[in-house]
């Protein structure tokens, strides 16, 4: 995983930043002309008047190849509702996301419950431009809006016995009709992966609210993991003393560790990793070569 900073950035491409600032100035109208009562960004558009939330992005290697959003949005992995990618995100239209509360607790001084508007005017939000590597052998680039998981962990001072997190997402059955694994989804992280600045719990992309089938209202985003550890529509995070079970860990222990670090080296048992197909390519562009 490598972090550009400006630094880095050619002066060729400089120009970029006028597109770019006219893309944030896009975000900030659409938060402030979001009227109230429409949940989540009115909260924040209220809370922070001047959009001083926002001031950088978090370039990863691929920032000027953000995949086109209606491509991540019609293209999802939600395996509560569907093993299909297509139909995931018409099903996942009847996920029931307001209100929202997620619970913080386990090895903590101060469990709390939040609200997801109580959350979101705490955190000030900034957008973190991720390649996403699906464990499958393919990938896209996504401007996530959030801010890192560090931020709310903080909150519920966490003791020297909490080493794991455990993420949980919503289950609804009445929703979610796919019976062939178990629900609801668990996710986990060791602690200091976790803590880790580029670790974002995300509630938007794109510069607007998170669509239902990418995982609204609040989702992690670990930018250097298979995209499985990027759990959906999170309602529980557990600070734990010993590793917990995840869903895929637990259904093919063999194919899905817990750990899950992209990596090109480590062959998938049943396929390489060694190049990946990017969402939206030519099916002639040859594939890319998996990045760490
Ligand atoms: N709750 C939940 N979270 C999940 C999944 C899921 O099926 N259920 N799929 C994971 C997988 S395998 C991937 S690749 C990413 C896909 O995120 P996207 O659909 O927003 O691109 O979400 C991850 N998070
Ligand atoms: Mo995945």
């Amino acid at each position: 995983m490598r972090i550009i900073t400006k630094k880095e950035i050619p002066s060729s491409e400089i120009t970029d930043l006028s597109v770019f600032n006219q893309r944030r100035k896009l975000i900030k109208a659409i938060l402030a002309s979001t009227v109230a009562g429409s949940s989540l960004y009115s909260t924040i558009a209220a809370s922070q008047t001047d959009w001083k939330s926002l001031p950088d992005a978090v370039y990863g290697p691929d920032q000027y190849n953000v995949t086109p959003a209606e491509l991540v949005k019609n293209y999802t992995n939600y395996y509560e509702f569907t093993f299909n990618k297509e139909d995931s995100t018409r099903l996942a239209q009847s996920l029931q996301i307001d209100p929202w509360s997620v619970e913080i607790t386990g090895e903590v001084e101060t469990p709390i419950t939040l609200h997801l508007e109580g959350l979101l005017s705490q955190q000030p939000l900034q957008e973190y431009v991720y390649r996403l590597r699906c464990v499958e052998g393919w990938s896209m680039v996504v401007p996530w809006v959030g801010f890192p998981l560090a931020a709310l962990l903080k909150q519920v001072k966490p003791l020297s016995t909490a080493k794991f997190v455990k993420f949980t997402s919503v289950h609804q059955p009445d929703a979610m009709h796919n019976g062939m694994l178990q629900w609801p989804y668990v996710e986990g992280l060791r602690i200091d992966e976790a803590v880790h600045p580029l670790t974002i719990l995300a509630v938007g992309m794109y510069g607007d609210k998170l669509p239902k089938q990418n995982g609204a209202p609040l989702r992690l985003v670990v930018p250097w993991k298979y995209g499985f550890k990027s759990i959906k529509a999170i309602v529980k995070i557990e600070l734990v003393k010993t590793a917990p079970l995840t869903t895929w860990n637990l259904y093919a222990p063999n194919e899905y560790g817990f750990y899950a670090n992209v990596n090109p080296a480590v062959p998938h048992p049943r396929w390489s990793q060694i190049s990946e197909r990017r969402i939206g390519s030519h099916f002639l562009t040859p594939r890319k070569q998996t990045e760490l």
